[in-house]
């Protein structure tokens, strides 16, 4: 398709995508619509990062939502493949594993090196696991926050909940900035909007969820959530007397430690050298994606409701991006080859439900984190995931080796 033609579409697409939006009868796109301070949709292809150089600050947090007529015609057609890519079929939620959960003993948690280096030989076949803190904070992270962080407010980013109405040779991103909030704020809008779908705001099981999420990515249609990312700070303590805060796995603290590889950085990095806040609500999600320059990342959920995490084995990351290019966006990428990809999926925008994956014989594993415990994800394993309400969540990345 010429430029021109490429151009076209996707502004005819953008219209409409803006109208869907603006036009929805729900009361929280309403009210986004009414504070919303700007809207930007920008093409696919407008950004490209440069090979495992892309920064982490620049990735957009706007989500490519893939048609469900593209993401299962690679479908080989055995009967397990078409039990997968049915329409919506909870079924293939129940093939994917979890992931290891270690509890380490008090003297094991002492240095998070030695112990990530302990689990790294077995957990690393999983892409991710999860680290169950035997030490708590004394002092809840909204206090630390209110405290802290006097005035504190921050900026969500709306996310469409419901996949693309793509065709073969378009494709275009929503990425537009919500509302300013207030912790108190947001956890209302939050509980509101969790009651207004299921009539109660507290957290439904994990299982029910998982399927209401995909079922949602799949048949919705205007819906949005909202969820702040890359937020600057940290609701880990400064007070010594806090037993979690006070101790090495401080994501504030661990990249400064005496054999992290970061600590030799000079200058500051956010959400390398220093950790980032995540706030959610039901069903804000974050795409598919590996960390830059193939970090590990380390992630504390404080409080709030548990987040469903999926992730992909680093000897599977090829297969991945292999799956990515012919079968969730077929022709589509502009640049062939691994490349294509990989450049496509650094942008953070690329979400697509796990049975794709089930479907091609990627090895894919999920974790439900709970406040008070770590997910580590390892280098180059590729991720994506989703919260069940309310949540704030402290994401850091660190060294590049165990
Ligand atoms: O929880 C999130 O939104 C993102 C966590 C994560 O995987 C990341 O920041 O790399």
């Amino acid at each position: 398709m010429s430029m021109m033609k490429q151009k076209k579409t996707v502004q005819k697409k953008t219209l409409k995508a803006r109208h869907t939006l603006s036009s929805g009868t729900n009361s929280h796109n309403e009210r986004l619509k009414q504070d919303r301070p700007s809207i930007v949709f920008p093409a696919l292809t407008s950004t490209k990062p440069k090979r495992r150089l892309h920064s982490t600050r620049n990735s957009s947090s706007s989500l490519h939502l893939l048609q469900e007529a593209v993401l299962t015609k690679c479908s080989s057609g055995s009967q397990e493949e078409d039990e997968l890519a049915g329409s919506f079929n909870p079924g293939w939620m129940d093939k994917i594993h979890h992931c290891p959960v270690y509890h380490p003993s008090m003297d094991e948690f002492d240095d998070p090196f030695v112990y990530l280096q302990k689990i790294a030989p077995e957990a690393s076949k999983y892409g991710i696991c999860k680290v169950v803190s035997p030490l708590i904070s004394s002092i809840p992270a909204g206090v630390v926050l209110m405290k802290e962080k006097k005035g504190f407010k921050f900026t969500t980013q709306v996310q469409p909940l419901r996949l693309a109405k793509w065709d073969n040779d378009d494709k275009i991103s929503f990425h537009f900035r919500g509302r300013n909030y207030t912790l108190r704020n947001f956890e209302s809008m939050a509980n509101q909007e969790a009651a207004r779908k299921y009539c109660v705001s507290g957290c439904l099981p994990s299982a029910y969820l998982e399927r209401e999420f995909w079922n949602q990515m799949e048949k919705g249609k205007r819906g949005t959530v909202e969820y702040a990312i890359n937020v600057d700070g940290s609701a880990f303590s400064r007070s010594s007397g806090d037993p979690l805060s006070g101790s090495k796995w401080n994501l504030k603290e661990l990249p400064r430690l005496h054999w992290c590889t970061l600590r030799l950085l000079e200058n500051a990095i956010p959400g390398v050298t220093d950790p980032m806040l995540y706030i959610g609500m039901l069903f804000s999600m974050f795409a598919w994606h590996v960390e830059d320059h193939y970090l590990y990342s380390i992630n504390y959920h404080h409080c709030g409701a548990p987040k469903t995490w999926y992730g992909v084995p680093s000897n599977a990351a090829l297969q991945f991006e292999n799956v990515v290019q012919h079968c969730v966006y077929d022709r589509l990428l502009s640049v062939d080859g691994e490349d294509g990809a990989f450049n496509v999926l650094a942008e953070k925008t690329t979400m697509f439900p796990p049975k794709i994956l089930l479907q091609h014989g990627v090895p894919v594993y999920k974790a439900v984190q709970m406040p008070g415990e770590f997910v580590i994800t390892f280098p180059r394993a590729y991720h994506a995931g989703f919260s069940h309400g309310m949540l704030l969540f402290v994401h850091g990345r660190t060294y590049r080796d165990v």
